[in-house]
Formats: C-alpha cells, structure tokens, sequence
C-alpha cells in the first residue's frame, strides 16, 4: 500500500508562527525571604507572599532549587526524567546576614539575596559570579504559568536543549519544548521531536549547566528578545531546576547524566550498518535485500520492518501474507548475520469486538480496554486519535501495570526472532490535530496524581520506550534491549536510542545534522543518527557518498527511506558511489574497537562519542560555534564536506600535534585554518598527537569474525607520548555490569610502552598489531626486558614502527633503544 505525499505536504505547511517574546505580565514575583531554615540537605526559604523555595545541595557541584508558589501542593515531588535520588552525602553550611542567606559546598556558594529574592551561583574558591537571577521567579496565580529569568553575560555563549535544528551555539536563540511530529523539518523548524530542558552556558572558557525539569511546554529565550536575560517559562508545574557548577563542560555532562541516568550499552550490533524502507514487504524482498548486501560486499547488520509488516497497522500483529511465517524469517536472516528490527506505533487501533466476526478481535485493544490502560478525557470517554490503523487509542504509560502490559505484548515479536524495537509517532503523533491542542483535557494517571495532557506529552516517548526497555528485559534477561526512539524527554537515554527523524535528503540536512548529533550528545543521548542520506527526497550518488562519511562515525548508522520515494540503497546509485559507501563502511567496521570503546566511555561516564570540538578543546574560542567539524572520542577528528560539488574545504586544527589520518603525516598545528583536499572519496580526518587508536580488519557484519588481529595506532603527541584503551566484552549480554568485560590500556612515554590489562573476560586468542606513528629510529625492541627478534618488528621509511605480539592477556612491557 503506498500512502498519498500529501500527508507530508499538510504538516509541512503547519509550520510554527514567528516567536513573541517572553511574556511577564500577569506573573507575580515570589516575595522577599522572611525565613531562612536549615533542612537536611540545605534551606528552606519561606517568602512573604506564602511561596517556598527549598534549595538542596545533592553534590557539591550540584544545587537543586525547587519554588512552590502560593496554592502549590509541596507532593508529589517526582520526576519522570530523574533516575538518581539517593546522593551520598556532601557537606555544606549555611550563613546568614540581615540582607542575604548563604548556602556553600566546596564548590559553590550560593547567594541568596533576600528582598527582592534573587539567587547567585558563585564559584567557591574564586568568589567569581558563575550564574545569576536577572529577576525574581515569578508565576501567573491564575494560568499557572511560570518563569525564570538570568542574567546574561555579554559573552556567553549556550550548548545544549537537545535535538534542535540550530546551529551549536544558541545564543541569540528561542527555544520551545513540545514534542512535535515534523517531518521534512529544516533550519528553523522548533519545535521538533524531542524536549531536552537542559543547556550548557560558557563564559571566559568556564561551563555551567541549568536543567529545569519541567515537562509542560516550555520555551527558552537565550537573547532572542533581549540581551539581559537568559528567560525561560513553562506553562504550568513547578518551577524546579537544577545548578551545575562545572567549570568542565564534561563534567557537568556526567552530572547531568548521573541525575538523569546513562546510556546502558547497547549490543555490538546496534554499531553495525543498518538498513530501512518504508516499507519492505513482503519477506522475500527483505531476504532479497540482504542478499544484494552479501552479493555486493556491503557490510550489513540490521533490516527494519516499517508499518506495513502489521496486519492493517495494528501492533502487535503481523500481516500473514506479507509475512507468512516471520520466525523463519529471522532465522534464515540470522544464518548470514542480519537481524531483523520492527516498527512500534503507540496507536493501537480501536477495535470493540465484532458480534459477527468474534475470530477477528483484536486481543491489544480489547485487553487493554478491560484493563483500562487507555488515556480517557476527563469526562471519563476514551481519548481516540487517528494514526495510521484509523481510529486509534494510546497507552497510559504512567501506569506500571499498563508498562508491563505493553512490554509482555513485545513477546509477538521477540518469539519471532526479532532482535530490536524502534518506536516512532510517540510525541505522540495523531493525525487530527498534531498540535495537541484539543487533547488538553485527557488525563494521565501519573503515579495518582491525575495530571493532565500538557504536563504528560513530553514524557509520553520517555515512558512508552521506558515500557518497550524494561520489557525486552524481562523477555530476554541474557540480551541487552535495543529500542530506537524519535521523541523523548531527559533521560530518554536510560531506555533508547535516537534518530533525527524524517529528515531531508539534502546537503543543508546533512550540514544541520552536525550540530544536532554533538548538541543532543552535550543534552546526555550519546547514540544518535540519522536517516542516511536523508529521509524524504532522494538526493544523489554525491550526497549519499557524503551523508555516508559522517553516518560511519555516527553510533546509529541506518540508511531508510519514506515511502513513495526512489529506493537509496547503496547500490542505487551506480558503482562509483557505492564503492565509496563501501569504503565508509569498511573503514567503520575497521574501527569498531574504538567505536566501541569510545561508546563504553559514554555508558560509563556520559560524555557522548559524537563531540564537538568545544567539549576537547574548551578554552579554544575558535570552536566556540564550530560545527562543520567534529570529534570522535578524544581521538579523531572529522571535517566532512556538506555541501556539493565541493572538493576541498578549510579545517580548523586546534594548537598542537596532529596526524592526517590518510597519509599519516604529522601536522604542527598552531590553531589555524587549512585548506584542505577533499576528493569525493574521502573525509578530511585527523588524529589527534597523544592518542592511540584500536582497530581491526573489515567485515561484513559485526559478529562476523572475532577482532584479529587487533591493531593499536599510536600517535604520539609532541612529547613523544600517548595513551588510550580498548574496551571489549561479550557485546551482547548485561554480564558487563558485573565486571565481564576486558580493558587493555597502552601508555607510551620516554620510549616505554605499557601495556596494561583490566577485568574479568576473555577474549579468544588474537594477536596485536601495534603501530607507533612519528617513532624515533630505535637500534632495538625489548619485551619485558627481553630483545624482540628482529623478524617481528621494523621501522619504515615514513617512522612508523610496527611490531606484532601474541596477545596473552597480561601486562607487558616494551622498551624501544
Ligand atoms: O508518518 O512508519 O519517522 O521513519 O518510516 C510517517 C512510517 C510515520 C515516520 C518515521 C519514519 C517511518 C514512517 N513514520
């Protein structure tokens, strides 16, 4: 079945009206202080008109400031994005005087002046002001809305918000958060899918972070309208944020991300290329796709069913003709190393049972009804939208029952073999009105609270992909769950992955798709990617060669199409292109170790894979707002060519010692602009002086062979010194998370390499491969102090001394003469 563009077309033209500035009137200010009183963890501020305003110190970089104005119930105080409460204990004091309270940690000092209420974030060791309020809190008693206002720096610049179609910088930006279906969305377009309300602001080289966890619509207004504040306003709730102190843009990364939890790490496959349609029907087209893959000697992990592998768009089921028998499917796919991915809508379609035709009951939706697990209005009828089954209902994820429901559902697909869910149209999307306009009045149960549509939309992508994790989990306790998710909320990352959505397959795409990986990377979501090259339109040999150079390096690597458009496999587009899609791909598999390891750094410290140069090099003005380049780990160094026809580009190098990662040649950079060659085959890529890179032989699927040899590059820094790890583990169980995994760190200095190794897994017998870039010329190798013969090591013409050893899983150590 093909569905009609115009569906495209009348989205399209609901694109946002222009932005009215941040409305105070109608808001009341919170009053002075007229008490201060110590809690457990910080002070209590009772105000003169009856608002309360606690502050709590959760770490000492770490401040939470939580106002409940007059009529404000104090309970619940819960939080759908929050996954880490129970902070170890920091300490702190606190001082009064007649004018102000003071409440310090080791890291901060925050200054609370009492009449009128304004709180300053100060540096503790220096007294420097961080962050302050431009203007008392404030809230309208009869809407509900509230507001926040600090002041800006004439020179700071905002990072951050998630995924929005901005350039990295968003000073001078405004900023709406509600889940929004876009497709076809371009520079400009916000709201889109995703709702992240935390930013990074930077001043003098020096980061703080400001989360307001507040899940109603929200806009931030970074001077936009005016350059004394940095404004912000949600139309209801509680006006709750928290204070990152920083001053390292990573660590506020890993606070954030402790408060709002981590990526778990996903299966190794989930690293391999992808492969998509909408839609690929019926199963012999899916195995005959997998067969031009082995056939053309591309290397494929995955194959996505969208929609049309249901029964009439219905989740949970399968269409029998298209799909008559979806096990074997999966098996047959499985025997060459593909596995297979469906699409699940949160639409479930309404279907009361059919006194004529009780075969043709639909179970998800009867079920669900009896259970009452779906949102209702609140006159009590159910709330009935219009997705791709017609008239649908959706799930009341705030419920645990109605999670666990949904999540026990998945078994209709894990039973078939199917190894990962991706959940789209969960703003959630519904074709009668996208805006969510007329659902203001459907109820959510929300832990009891009964809290309504405009606080529960942002989050309902975060709880449905929480339903969709947790019952993978439970389905299969030995396999990590893989879920890709299009909207979310903070801490989406605990439960999916992200894609950017139907994009276009144009350059300015590919441009603006830059800024929003490294953005949403900074806002805690280290997997991201998109569409390669672009969902909606077709674009070009050349434009699938360049979105391909970027997708190698992007942790969710698919390649998907919309329905109704010219196919984009890499074969599509004639042989010189596709060989040069082979050569991004290989190049990626080459380096799945340092993917992987730079992916379990992410998982482990919540600094994201896909970096912009700001996040390495934070003192580096230049990189303030650079975002046509980006880092890969601390290593790599991309400079992609996102527009056509362009065959050679400027690159801005940060002072220090670099490598061409084509040629290998060291480059003494001083923080200069080079012109650079950039034939179509090849991205600009440079390895950072200082780091070492692990790596292994191309394949064509992740589990293919096992990584041998294993090969370590080593680029010394201008010091002669390096340093990095691999990580490795089983890739596809939680065994990780009880210390089942293998870390190897290589330390190179003053001409002695260690090699250390880490952990409790093992891998099968392999052999390293270690290249040392730029070496001096040595007369002789020695191993743990033993002289290495001559036959298993050489330097060449270009300096780089290679030598091979027999991994035996213990320390060593070289020493180069
Ligand atoms: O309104 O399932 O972003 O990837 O192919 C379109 C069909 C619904 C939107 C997703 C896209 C997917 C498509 N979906």
């Amino acid at each position: 079945m093909r569905l009609p563009v115009s569906l495209f077309a009348s989205v399209l033209l609901a694109a946002p009206a222009a932005a009215p500035a941040l409305d105070w009137s109608g808001l009341q200010p919170v009053g002075a202080v007229v008490s201060a009183t110590r809690t457990d963890r910080g002070v209590s501020l009772t105000c003169a008109d009856g608002s309360i305003v606690a502050l709590t110190v959760l770490a000492p970089d770490l401040v939470r400031v939580r106002t409940l104005f007059p009529g404000q119930p104090a309970a619940p105080d819960h939080s759908w994005a929050v996954a880490h409460t129970d902070w170890p204990a920091a300490e702190w004091s606190l001082a009064e005087s007649p004018a102000t309270a003071t409440l310090a940690t080791a890291e901060l000092k925050v200054v609370i002046q009492r009449d009128p209420l304004l709180i300053e974030f100060r540096d503790a060791a220096t007294g420097r002001v961080i962050n302050r309020d431009e203007r008392p809190m404030a809230r309208d008693p009869q809407g509900g809305r509230i507001a926040a206002a600090k002041q800006l720096g004439f020179d700071e610049h905002f990072y951050g918000l998630g995924e929005k179609t901005a350039r990295l910088d968003r000073r001078r930006g405004r900023f709406v958060m509600w889940n929004s279906d876009t497709p076809g969305y371009v520079e400009g377009t916000d709201p889109i899918y995703q709702s992240i309300p935390f930013y990074l602001g930077w001043e003098d080289g020096r980061a703080y972070g400001l989360f307001y966890d507040n899940a109603h619509r929200a806009t931030f207004d970074l001077g936009y309208t005016g350059q004394e504040a940095a404004a912000y306003e949600a139309a209801g709730g509680v006006l709750d944020y928290y204070f990152f102190a920083g001053p390292a843009l990573k660590k506020i990364i890993g606070r954030y991300t402790e408060l709002t939890g981590r990526m778990p790490l996903p299966p190794l496959w989930a690293l391999g290329h992808q492969q998509s349609r909408y839609s690929y029907y019926p199963d012999t087209m899916v195995e005959q796709v997998a067969a031009t893959y082995r056939a053309h000697r591309l290397p494929l992990d995955v194959i996505h069913l969208d929609i049309h592998y249901m029964d009439a768009y219905r989740v949970f089921t399968w269409d029998r003709d298209r799909f008559p028998d979806p096990a074997g499917l999966a098996e047959r796919l499985g025997r060459q190393g593909v596995r297979l991915i469906t699409i699940v809508d949160p639409g479930v379609k309404y279907q009361p049972p059919d006194p004529a035709a009780p075969a043709a009951a639909y179970p998800v939706f009867t079920e669900g009804l009896a259970k009452d697990y779906f949102l209702r209005r609140q006159d009590g009828s159910l709330y009935i939208g219009e997705v791709w089954p017609g008239r649908a209902v959706f799930v009341d994820y705030t419920k645990e029952d109605a999670r666990r429901w949904w999540g026990d559902q998945l078994r209709l697909l894990t039973d078939k073999g199917v190894a990962g869910i991706w959940t789209d149209m969960n703003e959630p999307s519904d074709f009668l009105d996208k805006s969510g306009e007329t659902q203001k009045d459907v109820v959510f149960d929300d832990l009891g609270a009964k809290s309504l549509y405009g606080q529960n939309r942002n989050t309902f992508a975060l709880n449905m992909a929480r339903a969709t994790g947790e019952g993978l989990q439970r389905l299969q306790p030995d396999r990590r769950p893989f879920v890709i998710t299009r909207a979310g909320y903070a801490g989406i990352q605990r439960y999916a992955i992200t894609w950017i959505g139907d994009s276009n397959a144009t350059f300015d795409q590919l441009a603006l798709s830059v800024p929003m990986f490294a953005s949403m990377g900074l806002s805690g979501q280290p997997f991201v990617g998109a569409d390669t090259p672009g969902f909606i339109g077709r674009g070009d040999g050349e434009l699938l060669v360049r979105a391909y150079q970027v997708a190698a390096f992007t942790p969710f690597c698919r390649n998907h199409t919309a329905v109704d458009v010219y196919d984009h496999e890499p074969w599509r587009f004639g042989a010189p292109y596709e060989n040069m899609v082979r050569d991004a791909l290989e190049l990626r598999y080459r380096l799945l170790p340092f993917l992987y390891t730079t992916l379990e750094e992410a998982h482990r410290t919540g600094v994201p894979l896909f970096r912009p140069l700001l996040l390495e090099f934070q003192h580096d003005v230049t990189t303030l707002n650079l975002d046509d380049q980006f880092m890969v780990g601390s290593a790599l160094l991309a400079a992609p060519v996102v527009h056509a026809n362009e065959r050679a580009r400027d690159v801005y190098l940060p002072a220090g010692r670099w490598y061409d990662f084509w040629t290998g040649a060291a480059i003494a950079a001083t923080g200069d602009l080079r012109r650079v060659d950039a034939p179509l085959e090849r991205m600009p890529l440079f390895v950072r002086g200082g780091s070492v890179v692990p790596s292994t032989i191309a394949m064509s699927h992740t589990g293919e062979k096992p990584w041998n040899p294993l090969r370590f590059d080593l680029y010394p820094d201008g010091n002669g010194a390096a340093a990095g790890s691999l990580y490795e583990d089983d890739g596809a169980s939680p065994a990780y998370l009880q210390g089942a995994f293998r870390r190897t760190t290589l330390t190179l200095a003053a001409g002695r390499l260690s090699l250390g190794v880490e952990g409790k897994h093992q891998p099968p017998a392999r052999n390293f491969e270690i290249s040392i870039h730029a070496a001096p010329a040595v007369r002789e190798v020695r191993l743990d102090g033993k002289p290495v013969a001559a036959a298993d090591w050489a330097r060449d013409a270009q300096g780089v001394l290679r030598l091979r050893l027999a991994d035996d899983g213990r320390p060593h150590t070289l020493e180069f003469r």
